[in-house]
C-alpha cells in the first residue's frame, strides 16, 4: 500500500462545512479555495476559542516561490518511514518516499504519510496554553478553558511540581505514547531521575510488550525480523503488514517481491486482513487459540522426528534436566545436562554429548530433559483436539505441519555472499495478533518453541534475531518487589516480568493505591503525546483516575486525556520540530536519522524538549538531568555539558555526533540519515552463533525455568505480606515454564460463556492510533466513505441468523457495557468472530461530527491484563450483537 508523492490539494462545500461529496483530488483546487477551506473548518475550532494563524502563504502570482526539497522522517506512526518533503514558498506542497531509503528501509509511503502536511496545518491544532476553571472533571463537563501565558503556565506547573519533589518525588507521574518517537525515551526518563520519580511510563503494555518480554524471557533481548528476502513458507499469526505492523513499508514490499519468486505465505487469523487476502492460504483460527494450533504442529513435528536435534542440543536448554519439582537441576549455577559419553549428569562443557531425550536417576530423584518435559506435555494436543479449541479442521493443522517439515530442509546449508551457513527458510511471525492479551507471553513463546524445533533462529531464511544475551537478568526469576515503588507496579510482585513498564494499570493504582500496597498518593500526571484512557481496555475506569489527580497534557490538538487535564500545553508536530529519530531497517541494513522543522504554521514555541528543558531549569535540576541525559543516551564521545542550555537542534546534533562516531550534522539536515549494509556475517553469525553455540554457553531458554522461579517467589510474596488481590493459582498457570491448553482461555473465554461471539480489534490503514488522525482533513474526506467510520465485521451467514440487514444499527454488548454502531457483513471473518477496528468515536462535542463518528471499541473490551509482561488485553472481550 504505497503512495506517489503528487501534490494534494482539495476543496470544501460552500457551506463551510467540509464535505465528502466535493472531494477533489484535481490539481484544480485554488490555494485560496484551501484556504476557505481551512478558514471554515476553523470556525468549527472552538477547542481554544481562538482561530488559527496559518502560515504566511503569499499570493501565488507575485513572484515564483523557492521550491525546497528537505529529508525526515514521518512519524505520523510508529513504521519512521523516510520522507522528502516539497516545501514552496514556506508551504509543504507534498510529501513523498525518499527514494534513498529504499535499500536500507521504505519503499514509498501510506496515506496517513502523504497526509502528514495536514496534521500541521490542521486548524484544530493546540494554539496556545490553557488552564481549566471547571474544577469538576468529566467528559461530559465542560473544562471552562481559559487561554493563558506560557510563562503562567509554566509557573502553575513548577510551584506544583516543587511542592511534590520537596514531600515525596514518586508523587509525580509522567506517562507518554506516541512521545516516545517524537523526542524519545530517554529525555523523561533521565528528568524522571534528575526529579526523583520512578513513574516514568511509556504505552508498551497496550502495544506489544508481551512480544517483547516472550522475547526477553526466551534470548535475553527482544526483536527479531523475518529473513523474508531467503525465506519460502511465511507463516503470519496475526501480523497487519498491509495496514499496520512497525516494519510495514519494508515489509509490505518485502513479501509481494518474495511471493513473486515463489515464497508461500500462510495466513492463521480470525479475520480475512489484506494480509490474508494476499496469501495462499488464510486459516481462520477462533480469535486467542492460536497457541493450540501452534502446540499441535510442535507435536506432528516431534513425532515424525522432524526437528533439528542438532540445534535443539546446541543452542538451546532443551537437553537440561528438569526435576520433579520443574526446575533445571543445578551443580552451583550451572546446568546440567545428561552426558552420553560419561553417562552422568554434567554441565555441558567441552567433552560433554549432551541427549536430548531420555529420563534418568541423579542423586536418587527421577529426572528427564526439558525437552521430554515439552515433547510429553503435548500429548493430548493432538491436530483433533487443537483443532475443537480452535475452530479449525485437523486436516488443515496436519498440511501445515507438513509443509513446515518439508520446506524448513533441516539439515541442509546455503552459501550467501561467501558465508555457508544454516538454511531454514521458514518463518513464524506475529505482531499483535498472538500478544495483544492475556497469555499473550505464553501464546508468543510457544511460537518461538517451534522455531527453534526447525533450527530457525539466525538461520537464512528464518528468523533474524538482534542482540541476544545483553539483558540476562531476563532470564532469570524476577524480583517480585512488595510493596511496589512504581505506579503502574512494573516489577513487582503483581507484574514481575514488566519488562516495558504496564500503563493501563496506573489508572488502577490511582484510584486505590492502598489495595496494591503503595506506600504513597500520586498527585499529579503529565501526559505526553497519548491519549491513555481511550487506547486502553475499560476506557470508563481510565477517566476516573483522572478525576483524581492534577493532569498536565503536552499534545498537538485537543484530546479526551486533554479534556480531563488541569493544564493543557500546545507542542510542535513532527514536521516542526528536531527530534534524533530510530528509524527502523530491516535485516540487512542499519540507519540512523533525524527529523528536521520544515514548517511552523501556527509559531508554536515549544515542544516535548524544550518544555522538560525549561521545568529542569525552574526546578533547579538542570545540572542533574545533564547528568541523567548522558547517562540515558549512552553518551560518550559527544556529552551535554553542564551550566548551559541546548536548543532542539544542538541537543539533536551532540546525539547524532555520538551516535554516527561524529559524522558533520550537515549530512543530518541534507540526507536525514546515515546507513550501512550489514554483511551477512553480521546478519547471521553475530547473534545466537556468537551468544549460545556449544558447550560453556548460556542457552535459549526452550524450557523458561525462570518462571517456575518467579512464581516461587510470587508465592512467597503473597504468603509473606497476606496480599489479598493476587489468584495463587492463577498465576500459577500463568508462570508455566513451557506453554500449554490453559494458554488458549483467557478469563472471558472461561467466564462469559453465555456471550456468543468473540470480540476483536485491528487497525486500519488510513487512521494511526486513536486521535493522530480523527480531524486530519484529508484522512476523513479525501478517501471516500469507507475511511469515515469503522463498522462492525460480522459474518453473512451468522448476521442472518440474527435477523440482520447489511449496514442495520447494532448494539455491541459486553460484561463492562454496551455501544453502539454499523454492522458490515462479509464473509471474510469466522461466524463466531466480530472485529472492529480501534481509532474511530470520539467522545468531545467540540470534535466535529465526522471526528465523532464510528465506534469507540476500547469502551466494551475487559481488562485482564497478561500476568507476566503486564500486556492489556484487546483480543479476548466475549460480546453479544442485537439490532439497536
Ligand atoms: N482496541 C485497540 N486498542 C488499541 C490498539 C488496537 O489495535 N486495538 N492499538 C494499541 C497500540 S498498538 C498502541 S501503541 C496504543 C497507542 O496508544 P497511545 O500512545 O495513547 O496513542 P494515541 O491514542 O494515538 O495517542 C497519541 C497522542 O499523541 C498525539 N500526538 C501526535 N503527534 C504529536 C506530537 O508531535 N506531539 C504531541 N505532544 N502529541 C502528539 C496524538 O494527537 C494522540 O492524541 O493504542 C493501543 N490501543
Ligand atoms: N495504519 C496504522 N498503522 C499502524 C498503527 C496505526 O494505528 N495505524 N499503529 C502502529 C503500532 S503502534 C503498532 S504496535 C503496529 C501494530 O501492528 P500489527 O500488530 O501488525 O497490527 P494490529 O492490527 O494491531 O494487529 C494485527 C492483527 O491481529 C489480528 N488478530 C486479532 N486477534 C487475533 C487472534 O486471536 N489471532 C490472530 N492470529 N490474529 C488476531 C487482527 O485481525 C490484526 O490484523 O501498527 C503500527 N502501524
Ligand atoms: S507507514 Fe507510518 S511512518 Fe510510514 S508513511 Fe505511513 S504513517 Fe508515515
Ligand atoms: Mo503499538
Amino acid at each position: 500500500m504505497t503512495a506517489s508523492p503528487a501534490p494534494l490539494t482539495l476543496t470544501f462545500a460552500t457551506d463551510g462545512a467540509p464535505d465528502a461529496s466535493a472531494r477533489s483530488a484535481s490539481a484544480g483546487a485554488s490555494r485560496r479555495d484551501l484556504l476557505k477551506g481551512f478558514a471554515s473548518l476553523a470556525a468549527l475550532a472552538t477547542t481554544t476559542g481562538a482561530l488559527p494563524m496559518l502560515a504566511p502563504l503569499r499570493p501565488a502570482a507575485a513572484q515564483p516561490l523557492a521550491a525546497e526539497s528537505i529529508k525526515s522522517i514521518c512519524v505520523h506512526c510508529v513504521n519512521f518511514c523516510g520522507i522528502e518533503v516539497q516545501r514552496v514558498g514556506g508551504v509543504i506542497r507534498s510529501i513523498g518516499p525518499d527514494p534513498a531509503r529504499r535499500d536500507v528501509y521504505n519503499h514509498g509511503i501510506c496515506p496517513k504519510g502523504v497526509a502528514g502536511a495536514f496534521q500541521m496545518y490542521n486548524p484544530y491544532r493546540l494554539k496556545t496554553p490553557l488552564k481549566r476553571t471547571n474544577p469538576k472533571k468529566g467528559l461530559d463537563q465542560d473544562p471552562k478553558w481559559v487561554e493563558i501565558s506560557w510563562e503562567e503556565a509554566f509557573t502553575t506547573i513548577t510551584e506544583r511540581m516543587a511542592r511534590i519533589k520537596a514531600t515525596n518525588p514518586s508523587k509525580l507521574i509522567w506517562q507518554h505514547g506516541h512521545g516516545k518517537y517524537l523526542i524519545g525515551d530517554q529525555f523523561p526518563l533521565a528528568f524522571g531521575k534528575a526529579f526523583g520519580t520512578p513513574n516514568i511510563i511509556h504505552r508498551t503494555t497496550t502495544c506489544e510488550s508481551a512480544r517483547h518480554v516472550a522475547d526477553d524471557i526466551t534470548w535475553g533481548y527482544h526483536g527479531f525480523l523475518p529473513d523474508i528476502e531467503h525465506c519460502n513458507l511465511f507463516v503470519v499469526f496475526g501480523s497487519n503488514y498491509f495496514e499496520a505492523e512497525q516494519f510495514a513499508r519494508w515489509m509490505d514490499h518485502a513479501v509481494t517481491d518474495a511471493r513473486e519468486r515463489g515464497m508461500k505465505v500462510v495466513v492463521v487469523e480470525p479475520r480475512l486482513s489484506h494480509v490474508g487476502a494476499k496469501a495462499d492460504m488464510w486459516i481462520p483460527v477462533r480469535p486467542g487459540k492460536d497457541v493450540a494450533i501452534v502446540l499441535a504442529l510442535s507435536k506432528l513435528l516431534i513425532d515424525a522426528d522432524q526437528i533439528d536435534t542438532d540445534f535443539l542440543v546446541t543452542y538451546t536448554n532443551a537437553p537440561q534436566l528438569v526435576g520433579p519439582d520443574g526446575r533445571i537441576l543445578r551443580a552451583g549455577d550451572k546446568p546440567l545436562v545428561w552426558d552420553t559419553v560419561s553417562k552422568s549428569a554434567r554441565p555441558f562443557e567441552a567433552g560433554v554429548v549432551p541427549t536430548l531425550r531420555g529420563s534418568f536417576t541423579v542423586d536418587g530423584k527421577p529426572v528427564k530433559t526439558a525437552f521430554d518435559v515439552f515433547a510429553e506435555s503435548l500429548a493430548e494436543m493432538t491436530p483433533e483436539a487443537a483443532g475443537e479449541i480452535a475452530g479449525v479442521p485437523a486436516e488443515t493443522i496436519r498440511e501445515l505441519a507438513g509443509m513446515i517439515a518439508r520446506e524448513a530442509r533441516i539439515g541442509t546449508t546455503t552459501k550467501v555472499g561467501d558465508l555457508t551457513h544454516r538454511y531454514r527458510p521458514v518463518m513464524i511471525h506475529t505482531w499483535r495478533g498472538m500478544t495483544a492479551r492475556e497469555f499473550g507471553v505464553q501464546n508468543w513463546r510457544s511460537g518461538l518453541i517451534l522455531q527453534m524445533l526447525i533450527g530457525n533462529p539466525d538461520a537464512v531464511g528464518g528468523m533474524i534475531l538482534g542482540p541476544v544475551g545483553r539483558s540476562p537478568a531476563y532470564m532469570a526469576p524476577a524480583y517480585c518487589e512488595y510493596p511496589p515503588k512504581r505506579v503502574d507496579l512494573a516489577k513487582s510482585v503483581y507484574f514481575p516480568n514488566g519488562h516495558h513498564d504496564v500503563c493501563q494499570q496506573v489508572a488502577l493504582t490511582v484510584l486505590d493505591p492502598k489495595a496494591y500496597g503503595l506506600p504513597y498518593e500520586p498527585e499529579m500526571q503529565i501526559f505526553y503525546a497519548t491519549n491513555r484512557p481511550v487506547s486502553t481496555s475499560d476506557t470508563t475506569t481510565q477517566f476516573k483516575s483522572m478525576e483524581k489527580t492534577f493532569n498536565v497534557t503536552i499534545e498537538i490538538h485537543m484530546t479526551e486525556t486533554a479534556w480531563m487535564s488541569d493544564i493543557v500545553l500546545p507542542d510542535l508536530g513532527f514536521l516542526e520540530s528536531w527530534h534524533f529519530a530510530p528509524t527502523r531497517s530491516h535485516p540487512f541494513a542499519s540507519n540512523t536519522g533525524i527529523r528536521q522543522p520544515i514548517v511552523n504554521p501556527y509559531n508554536l514555541q515549544h515542544d516535548g524538549f524544550t518544555i522538560l528543558w525549561e521545568l529542569s531549569k525552574r526546578l533547579g535540576i538542570r545540572d542533574a538531568y545533564v547528568d541523567a541525559l548522558n547517562e540515558r543516551w549512552s553518551l560518550k564521545t559527544h556529552k551535554f555539558e553542564k551550566g548551559r542550555d541546548y536548543t532542539p537542534r544542538e541537543a539533536v546534533e551532540t546525539i547524532w555526533l555520538n551516535a554516527t562516531g561524529g559524522k558533520s550534522f550537515d549530512i543530518a539536515v541534507k540526507e536525514g540519515f546515515v546507513a550501512s549494509r550489514k554483511t551477512p556475517q553480521r546478519v547471521y553469525m553475530s547473534g545466537v552463533e556468537d551468544k549460545y553455540k556449544g558447550p560453556g554457553k548460556p542457552k535459549m531458554q526452550l524450557y523458561a525455568d525462570s518462571m517456575a522461579g518467579t512464581f516461587e517467589k510470587v508465592k512467597q510474596t503473597v504468603e509473606k505480606n497476606g496480599i489479598k488481590n493476587i489468584d495463587v493459582a492463577q498465576y500459577q498457570i500463568a508462570y508455566s515454564p513451557i506453554p500449554r491448553k490453559e494458554h488458549a482461555f483467557p478469563t472471558p473465554h472461561r467466564e462469559a460463556a453465555d456471550m456468543p461471539f468473540y470480540l476483536i480489534t485491528f487497525k486500519s490503514m488510513y487512521r494511526n492510533q486513536m486521535a493522530c488522525s480523527n480531524t486530519n482533513p484529508i484522512l476523513n474526506f479525501a478517501l471516500g466513505k469507507d475511511t469515515l467510520e469503522n463498522r462492525v465485521l460480522i459474518n453473512t451467514t451468522a448476521a442472518k441468523t440474527l435477523g440482520l440487514a447489511d449496514g442495520d444499527e447494532v448494539v455491541i454488548e459486553t460484561r463492562v457495557g454496551k455501544v453502539k454502531g454499523r454492522c458490515k457483513f462479509t464473509e471474510g471473518i469466522r461466524p463466531d468472530t466480530v472485529g472492529i477496528s480501534y481509532h474511530y468515536g470520539h467522545q468531545l462535542p467540540v470534535f466535529p461530527a465526522y471526528a465523532r463518528k464510528g465506534i469507540a471499541v476500547n469502551r466494551v473490551l475487559e481488562l485482564h491484563p497478561d500476568k507476566i509482561s503486564g500486556m492489556n488485553s484487546f483480543n479476548d472481550t466475549k460480546c453479544r450483537i442485537t439490532k439497536a
